[in-house]
């Protein structure tokens, strides 16, 4: 394991034992273990991309220098708290898409005696933000700004989540109503914000940077975003869930994937009816015909060309910044997830 996974790996462990101890709740040796072992399940078994990336991006942010103890563990704590965020919405997530598998393992709300208390440990997850904020940025001149940043977050994402959600009420009326541009809409509220500026944003405010004057950053990385969550939809299809860890539900969920959008656009009459009678059952063989359907119209194919032209594009966008240092660290998150299995 590289040095600096294992040093923001310890930090976890610092957080967590923080918030186990916090003075506000008196806690039982019960509710102790329990909060322990929830955000063991849910917290630190991931790719660690998001929280990682405050950390390389603060370096380069630096000219590339090596970073004190003191930022390390500032960039660290900061990276768990978009893991604490992402954990929070994938516990939820998950319960709201009726999914079965995350991260090679049983959806929390799956396991026994968990249910739908896994809605107060997203909750829980969500209010362990703040605390660790606190306890760690007070003092800094950018804590206004860093709180201001994951309310912001927050609240797109949410939203994000809701036109996902309430979408597909206006797909079973009528599934033509899907098109790139609500797609487009969706991802980059529900996935774009949290998943890519909010990294590099923590960066920028630990740097001393102030956010308004970086749009240009921002609309980068909602770019990148967007494709990484067309991955994401690719994955939930064509993925293998060894691999990714999780099985997929966007056919029988009715979700407005950027597959089903692609299909549609290059169906005839005949397949978009086949469209229409399949997608969206939570049936083994209407979803093996949904499936059938994208093989026979080369989707995958579809999707192989979507992505090296989004990553010409968006090199070709990072290229024109004026800062070299601020390319090196849009460069780094493409390089991470550029043709990502999982
Ligand atoms: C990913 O969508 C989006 C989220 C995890 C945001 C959830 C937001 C909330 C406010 C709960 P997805 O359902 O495609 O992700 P996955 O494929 O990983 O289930
Ligand atoms: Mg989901
Ligand atoms: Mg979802
Ligand atoms: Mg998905």
């Amino acid at each position: 394991m590289s040095d600096l996974r294992s040093k923001f790996l310890e930090v976890y462990s610092v957080l967590k034992s923080e918030l186990l101890n916090d003075p506000a709740f008196e806690f039982t040796d019960v509710s102790r273990q329990w909060v322990d072992r929830m955000l063991n399940y849910n917290v630190p078994g991931g790719k660690l991309n998001r929280g990682l990336s405050v950390i390389d991006s603060l370096k380069l942010l630096k000219d590339g220098r090596e970073l004190t103890d003191d930022e390390i563990f500032h960039a660290s704590a900061l990276g768990w708290c978009i893991e604490w965020l992402q954990a929070y919405f994938l516990v939820l997530d998950d319960i709201m898409d009726s999914s079965h598998t995350r991260r090679g393992q049983p959806c929390w709300f799956r396991l026994p005696k968990i249910g739908m208390i896994a809605v107060n440990d997203g909750i829980l997850l969500r209010n362990h933000i703040p605390r660790v904020l606190k306890k760690h940025f007070r003092g800094k001149p950018y804590y206004v700004n860093l709180l201001d940043l994951f309310n912001e977050v927050e609240f797109q994402t949410a939203h994000g989540q809701l036109i996902d959600l309430i979408t597909t009420h206006e797909g079973e009326k009528d599934l033509s109503k899907y098109s790139l541009a609500l797609h487009r809409r969706i991802v980059q509220y529900k996935t774009a914000y949290y998943s890519f500026y909010l990294p590099v944003a923590c960066a920028l405010l630990m740097a001393g940077e102030d956010l308004e004057s970086h749009v240009d950053v921002k609309n980068i990385l909602i770019e990148m975003g967007t494709y990484f969550q067309v991955q994401d939809d690719y994955l939930d299809c064509f993925g293998d869930p060894e691999v990714i860890g999780k099985v997929g539900t966007d056919i029988q969920d009715f979700k407005c994937s950027w597959l089903v959008v692609k299909a549609l656009e290059l169906s005839n009459e005949e397949q978009k009816k086949l469209l229409h009678t399949n997608y969206g059952k939570d049936d083994q063989t209407c979803i093996e015909k949904v499936k059938e359907l994208y093989k026979v119209l080369d989707i995958q194919g579809v999707f192989l060309e979507y992505e090296s032209s989004s990553y010409q594009k968006l090199t070709k966008s990072i290229e024109s910044h004026s800062s070299k240092a601020v390319q090196a660290v849009l460069k780094s998150f493409l390089a991470k997830i550029y043709k990502r299995q999982k």
